[in-house]
């Protein structure tokens, strides 16, 4: 077993009085405050009755609060389980029963809500508010972290319509940070923007990164496009962790201008990125480095340098060093640049999915991670991504399986036969839509969105619905969505 110092208490004994997180609004503080809040937000959740092991969900939006709240149950021993927190109740309920938690911290703002949720799934629920108002607990903190061990459990949507808990043990956030510096370099003056949400891995790593290589995080609530580009232009930012839409955002922002010399890396992921934003961002002379991973690799596993991205734009780049990748098709490995199926291994890949033995038995095969990707290497090893999982709709870097809106659409009265299909759109990449046949004339797409609204994030609900006599299906009565795409388009012509 492969045992460490406590990451936050060697970090605060190596550098107590450098910067561990600027705030914009709320100041900063440094590595030794972090520690000692972190710690201290440990003993007043002890008290609380959390013991080692328990499962823990933080559900909030970027924070400072939600930081603490990370740090300081890795020195109980907790499991985090982050809650996407655009999320239905109805969704994040089916998370917490899933991982078996049996507290909700939440964010101030979010209280109201997660009692709601809370009392469906039947745990307890506290805010920071509150649990900065209790008393400290007198007990012995974790002074060492043994890598092996569950750190966080993520979701991330699966094929059947049911999210798949990531676990993500502290080694393979350990490795994450690693192999990323030894791609990206590691500089003192480095200063990471963080306004992907901590909830999900790409936002998250960000902390680890920051613990890890004494680096300060520019933490903001959430994505701002001024405000980022504030922290590049003004306040020292080097890096910054996008998804398309925002680099989108931040170009039109930027206008004539170009950033400053000391501005680095525009990390960017969470989905494809069109060619045409590669070139906008060529032209604008941002320093892009486009890079594929995903909740089940910690985030990045391949990347792409900008010494490479003019010869090779498009292209995800190549493995990091710790992580190895092949392209398999029926069975075999291909070495040309052939299209298959893309898969990874590494230290920083998930040991697999939370209790669901049949979700890891599809998706790991002798240490490998089958990713469902498609993509093929070229004759240098650069990979290029060129379709994603099936069926999968990522809109703004959120991803959509249509299996979770048609679960949702069958089980409304008056519609018998519902299939989703990803519909290219200009602002969020896609945008889920659906088609229905409906057995109750007086239906009318206004009540259906209505009734996926109550059920889905917002993200996932259908931006419109068709109404069809029919779906389209094979001679096994299976839907065969790619005609649906057909329509789809058929119906703008
Ligand atoms: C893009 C974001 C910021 C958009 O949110 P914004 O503009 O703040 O919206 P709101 O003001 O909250 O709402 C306005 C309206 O827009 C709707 N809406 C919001 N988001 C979406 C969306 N994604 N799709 C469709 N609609 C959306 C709201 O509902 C609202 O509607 P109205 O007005 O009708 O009420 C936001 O979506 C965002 O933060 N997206 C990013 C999420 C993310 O983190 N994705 C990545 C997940 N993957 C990973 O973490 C693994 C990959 C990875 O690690 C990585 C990823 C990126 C970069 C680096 C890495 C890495 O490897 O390190
Ligand atoms: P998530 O786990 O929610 O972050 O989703 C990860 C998925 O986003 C991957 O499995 C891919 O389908 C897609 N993805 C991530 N990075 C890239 C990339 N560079 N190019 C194309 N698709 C990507
Ligand atoms: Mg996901
Ligand atoms: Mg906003
Ligand atoms: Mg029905």
């Amino acid at each position: 077993m492969e045992i460490m110092q406590h990451w936050l208490d060697k970090r605060a004994a190596l550098s107590p009085d450098d910067t561990a997180i600027e705030h914009p609004m709320n100041g900063s503080i440094t590595f030794k405050q972090l520690r000692d809040q972190a710690q201290s937000f440990s003993r007043k959740v002890a008290q609380l009755g959390v013991m080692p092991g328990d499962a823990i969900a933080i559900y909030s939006n970027n924070s400072i609060d939600m930081v603490t709240a990370i740090h300081g149950l890795s020195y109980i021993g907790a499991v985090v389980v982050l809650l996407n927190t655009r999320l239905s109740n109805q969704e994040i309920v089916y998370q917490l029963t899933d991982s078996n938690v049996s507290f909700v911290l939440t964010g101030d703002d979010l209280y109201e809500n997660g009692v709601e949720i809370a009392q469906s799934r039947q745990c307890e629920v506290q805010s920071f508010e509150q649990v900065s108002r209790l008393d400290e607990k007198q007990l012995s903190l974790k002074k060492e972290i043994a890598l092996e061990d569950t750190y966080t459990i993520i979701y991330t949507s699966g094929t059947t319509g049911f999210p798949k808990g990531v676990q993500h043990t502290f080694g393979n956030h350990w490795w994450s940070a690693i192999s990323s510096a030894l791609n990206l370099g590691l500089d003192p003056r480095d200063k990471w923007l963080a306004s992907l949400p901590l909830f999900h891995v790409g936002g998250f790593s960000i902390l680890m990164k920051s613990v890890i290589y004494g680096m300060p995080v520019y933490l903001l609530d959430h994505f701002d496009a001024d405000k980022v580009h504030q922290g590049i232009v003004e306040n020292g930012v080097t890096i910054v962790s996008v998804v398309s839409v925002m680099l989108d955002r931040l170009i039109d922002r930027l206008g004539e201008q170009t950033y400053p010399e000391a501005f680095k890396c525009m990390l960017l992921g969470g989905g494809p990125a069109p060619k045409v934003l590669l070139e906008k961002a060529k032209a604008c002379l941002v320093p892009v480095y486009q890079t594929y991973g995903m909740t089940e690799t910690s985030s990045q596993i391949v990347t792409l340098s900008p010494s490479d991205a003019l010869r090779k734009l498009g292209s995800a780049g190549k493995p990091l060093f710790p992580a190895q990748l092949k392209i398999v098709n029926q069975d075999s490995v291909i070495t040309n640049d052939e299209i298959g199926e893309i898969f990874v291994k590494g230290p920083m890949v998930t040991p697999g999915y939370y209790q669901n033995d049949e979700a890891n038995s599809k998706s790991f095969h002798n240490g490998w991670l089958a990713t469902g990707d498609l993509g093929y290497l070229d004759n240098e090893g650069f990979l290029y991504v060129v379709d994603r999982r099936k069926d999968l709709i990522i809109s703004g870097g959120e991803n959509i399986y249509p299996a979770e809106i048609e679960n949702v659409l069958l089980g409304m009265s008056g519609i018998v036969e519902a299939g989703v299909v990803g519909k290219d759109d200009e602002k969020w990449g896609q945008v889920p839509v659906a088609f229905v046949v409906k057995n109750e004339n007086s239906l009318h797409e206004s009540a259906v969105i209505a009734y996926c609204l109550e059920k889905l994030a917002k993200y996932k609900t259908p931006k419109h619905i068709y109404f069809l006599d029919a779906l389209p299906r094979n001679a096994s009565n299976k839907l065969v969505r790619h005609k649906l795409v057909d329509l789809l388009y058929k119906e703008e012509e």
